[in-house]
């Protein structure tokens, strides 16, 4: 074994979706040892060619590795139901995404069966898997986090968050948030933008250099946001800009586009308009968000 090469260890995957097969594709060229159960098993067939075991139950699954990760669509809970002397002793590693009422109440059933729970947000595609591009946050039990880091690193960059196992899914949705606000906003200007004739590669070379530029703005947000001081120094006040949104709805009314995406946020800039900060920044919105 080289110097660069880990000591290869057991480590199980559950579910053998798009994501779980990239996960375990990476831990098998990295030298591990790796166990694998889907519920379609046919779906493992690819990975046992190239050198994973199979488990024939999710128990063989749990028994065969300390760490098992679980890479599900959905249904986490019932797959490790009636698992309860299998889990025992266990770093069980959740790459599924979810909602945190359902993680804290994972998290606290493992723990009171013994095992050590990590749970896990992956921002990547599974293509991206074990490239730089990929980064994947963990929130929950340290020591386990601090066990398992090395195989872990293989999936992309880890983030680790904290002990509270709610940190990683809530920020997995917050920057899952943050993607579909972009790609929902790109579809709407792409769909307006068409109803004028123009294809969507026709668009591109405008759409995407002003998304770009408009990044640019997210570090004087922050610092808005979190000083709550939305008055000073704007630029593009948001009593000009809710004119300009009223507008987008209105037009896409007139042009035949459904303005359903934009209209929540015509909604949020009203009411901030309503409370008497027209002339602050639009990063002011998010105080309306957080019901203020
Ligand atoms: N693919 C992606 O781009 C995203 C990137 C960011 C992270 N996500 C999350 O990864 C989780 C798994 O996603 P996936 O892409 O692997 O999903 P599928 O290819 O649809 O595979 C789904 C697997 O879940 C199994 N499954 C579903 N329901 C059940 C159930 N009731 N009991 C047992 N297993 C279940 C399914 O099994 P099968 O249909 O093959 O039998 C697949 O293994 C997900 O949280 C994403 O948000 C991926």
């Amino acid at each position: 074994m080289s110097e660069h090469e880990l000591e290869p260890k057991a480590i199980s995957i559950i579910g053998l979706g798009a994501m779980g097969t990239a996960l375990a594709s990476i831990l098998i060229d990295t030298g591990n040892t790796v166990t694998v159960w889907n519920r379609t098993s046919a779906r493992a067939e690819a990975l046992l060619a190239r050198g994973a075991r199979r488990a024939a139950t999710v128990a063989e699954a749990l028994a065969t590795s300390d760490v098992v990760n679980l890479c599900l669509y959905a249904a986490v809970d019932a797959t490790l139901a009636g698992h309860g002397a299998a889990i025992t002793g266990k770093t069980i590693v959740n790459l599924t995404n979810g909602r945190p009422d359902e993680v804290r109440a994972l998290s606290t059933a493992l723990g009171s069966q013994g095992a050590r729970y990590l749970d896990g947000g992956i921002m990547a595609t599974p293509p991206m898997i074990g490239t730089p591009h990929a980064f994947i946050l963990y929130s929950g039990s340290a020591d386990a986090f601090e066990d398992a880091k090395e195989q872990l690193a293989a999936f992309g960059q880890s983030h680790y968050l904290g002990e509270d196992p709610v940190l990683a899914a809530v920020s997995d949705l917050a920057l899952l948030s943050a993607m579909y606000g972009l790609f929902g906003g790109y579809l709407h200007a792409t769909a307006l933008a068409g109803s004028v004739g123009f294809t969507a590669k026709e668009f591109l070379p405008l759409v995407e250099p002003w998304l770009a530029a408009m990044m640019t703005a997210l570090p004087d947000y922050a610092e808005r946001i979190d000083s709550g001081d939305h008055a000073r120094d704007v630029m593009s006040n948001l009593q000009m800009q809710s004119v300009a949104i009223s507008n987008i709805v209105a037009a896409s009314h007139s042009l035949g586009i459904d303005p359903a995406f934009m209209e929540p946020i015509e909604r949020l800039a009203k009411k901030r308009l309503a409370a008497g900060f027209g002339s602050d920044e639009a990063s002011g919105i998010i105080e309306a968000m957080r019901g203020k």
